[in-house]
């Protein structure tokens, strides 16, 4: 018997295209508009806004500066839209993008609330086929995939939760219509980016906040400040500047490396350079020297000196301690940069409680036990604990490529792909921003671009040859692999055991580096080099033969 999904009638485009955050709206700009398909996009969310329509928690802002935030395809677009702040706030990033799927009339052919739950691809019509939770059925000659590297909330397994009493939060799920913490005594278990930038604006309110440290971090300060007419005008009268310094970076940001090593300089002139980043502040801070990131002996003396930042900051020697006993080297983990995290330890009604040194134990009604027994009393739990980072938003769709292979079963010893863009054995599936891609080592918006830019340069190519299918020959994604491993394993970045960029926040995730840390520059040429030479290592459906002899 048919199950109830099956009673809708199934809907033909083009292409389907799962997301509608920035790489969603522009992938769909990108095809509708340059290459006149049709295109349906499915949006779990009930407005767009990807990473930024669901992390809605205190504090949250963007870590790239608001000029190179940005979409940089469209003159006009930059030229109209102004942002206000130094590092645009959360509130500020969505209306830049509901201004873009406005100005571009994108909301007609994205369909929201619908979540997809599996895409299955069948050879003999060469189609995808995708059903979202609801029951709507679409099938598709490309199914693309832009559902973020950051989108599927890890909310821990730990014992008791749903015994709590009191009302607990997942930063990544927040709620839309905010929580009022005034006069409650809050618990925010974990010290990555968000919750770093979470504690201070939660502080200002909470009744008390404890605040559960597994692994203590490194911040600078964001220096945050709106932004001169000066600097508002500069940026706009150099667009041009700005794009071409992203594309040439490791990074994507709109600034470059210095191209010196921190042993070039005297002990005095090194803690001056440290000095004067700390003071300007932001994610700049790591491009001081080009090998703060390849060699641990030029690390460690930024290291050193972000350590002892914390202790002339925060007045409680003890707390200084657990917050400065950091254990990896800098930027081996995604560094936060925040607005008064260390100085929220200052106040009265904030407390640190050191997971190393005893570990939580379970939740209680109550609140928070930890091993050393003590119970620490909660009306509210904010788990700012991360994500099933890259892999974990594809894996949530049941995705079944050729020979009904499924993409767990293909990943299951970690991602494997080609440039991050395709898996072997799903023709024509892309995956923006996949695992193997620099994504989240860079400035989200400008890899994006890239990613758009070349699957639509790719679809256009198998449209004017009448190819029907694109995928990865396997050697090339075997070679692929070990490059991203080597990239990684060339710098200190797989030092740091327990980041999310190895899967390791996890449990039972595959110990893999994802991302691709040979630079977004040379990525950039590699892909270019890879198109420009036939789509090598990829392979070309054999041209339907009616289409052959029409073009004849
Ligand atoms: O997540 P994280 P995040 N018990 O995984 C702890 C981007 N971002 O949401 O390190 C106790 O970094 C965990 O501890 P440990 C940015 O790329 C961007 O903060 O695993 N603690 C860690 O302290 C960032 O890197 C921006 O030992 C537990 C924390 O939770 C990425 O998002 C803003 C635990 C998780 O840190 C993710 O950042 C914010 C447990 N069971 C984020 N499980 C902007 O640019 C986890 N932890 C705007």
């Amino acid at each position: 018997m048919p199950d109830a999904m099956d009673q809708s009638p199934e809907v033909t485009v083009d292409a389907v295209v799962i997301g509608a955050g920035f790489a969603g709206l522009y992938q769909l700009l990108c095809l509708r508009d340059r290459l006149g398909l049709s295109v349906q996009v499915l949006e779990a969310g009930d407005g767009v806004g990807g990473t930024w329509y669901w992390n809605r928690y205190p504090g949250a802002r963007c870590d790239s500066e608001s000029h190179s935030y940005a979409f940089y395809f469209d003159e006009a677009l930059l030229q109209d839209w102004s942002w206000t702040e130094r590092y645009p706030g959360q509130a500020e990033i969505m209306r830049y993008l509901n201004h873009v799927a406005d100005r571009f009339d994108l909301r007609r052919d994205i369909r929201f609330n619908a979540r997809v739950a599996s895409a299955e691809y069948d050879e003999a019509s060469n189609r995808w086929h995708v059903r979202t939770e609801d029951g709507a059925r679409y099938a598709a000659t490309y199914l693309i995939t832009a559902v973020g590297c950051l989108s599927s909330a890890n909310v821990p397994d730990i014992p008791g939760r749903e015994n709590f009493d009191g009302r607990w939060f997942h930063t990544g799920q927040w709620p839309h219509d905010g929580v009022d913490f005034s006069g409650k005594r809050v618990g925010m278990v974990g010290t990555g980016s968000t919750g770093i930038q979470a504690a201070p604006v939660i502080a200002e309110t909470a009744g008390h906040l404890t605040v559960f440290q597994r692994t203590a971090n490194y911040s600078i300060p964001a220096r945050n400040a709106p932004l001169t007419e000066e600097f508002k005008a500069w940026a706009k009268a150099s667009t041009a500047e700005i794009r071409a310094t992203m594309h040439a970076s490791v990074n994507g940001h709109a600034f470059m490396i210095q191209n010196r090593s921190a042993h070039d300089v005297t002990d005095a002139e090194r803690e001056a350079i440290y000095q004067a980043a700390w003071d300007l502040g932001g994610l700049r801070f790591r491009a001081n020297f080009r090998d703060i990131l390849t060699d641990k002996a030029a690390n460690d003396t930024a290291s050193a000196f972000l350590k002892a930042q914390i202790g002339k900051v925060v007045k409680d020697p003890q707390t200084a301690a657990v917050l400065s006993n950091i254990d990896h080297p800098f930027a081996t983990k995604r560094p936060p940069i925040d607005s008064g995290y260390f100085e929220t330890f200052n106040r009265d009604n904030v407390s640190l409680v050191d997971l190393r040194a005893a570990p939580i134990e379970r939740i209680t009604e109550n609140g928070i036990l930890t091993k050393d027994g003590v119970e620490h009393p909660l009306d509210i739990i904010v788990f700012a604990t991360g994500f099933d980072a890259m892999t974990g938003p594809l894996l949530a769709m049941d995705i079944t490529g050729r020979d009904g292979v499924t993409l767990k079963d293909a990943w299951k010893e970690g991602p494997k792909t080609y440039l991050g863009l395709q898996v072997a054995g799903f023709p024509n599936l892309f995956t923006v921003t996949g695992p193997g891609s620099p994504s989240v080592l860079t400035n989200m918006p400008v890899c994006i671009e890239q990613h758009v830019e070349w699957i639509t340069d790719c679809i256009a190519h198998l449209r004017a040859n009448h190819i029907p299918t694109i995928e990865p020959a396997t050697d090339a994604v075997d070679r692929w692999v070990a490059h991203v491993n080597d990239a990684a394993n060339a710098t200190l970045l797989p030092q740091a055991g327990h980041s999310w960029y190895l899967g390791a926040n996890v449990p039972g995730k595959p110990r893999v580096f994802m991302p691709y840390a040979g630079g977004m520059a040379r990525y950039r040429r590699t892909c270019a080099d890879v198109a420009a030479r036939g789509y090598d290592g990829f392979v070309l459906g054999a041209p339907a033969r009616g289409a052959l002899e029409m073009t004849r």
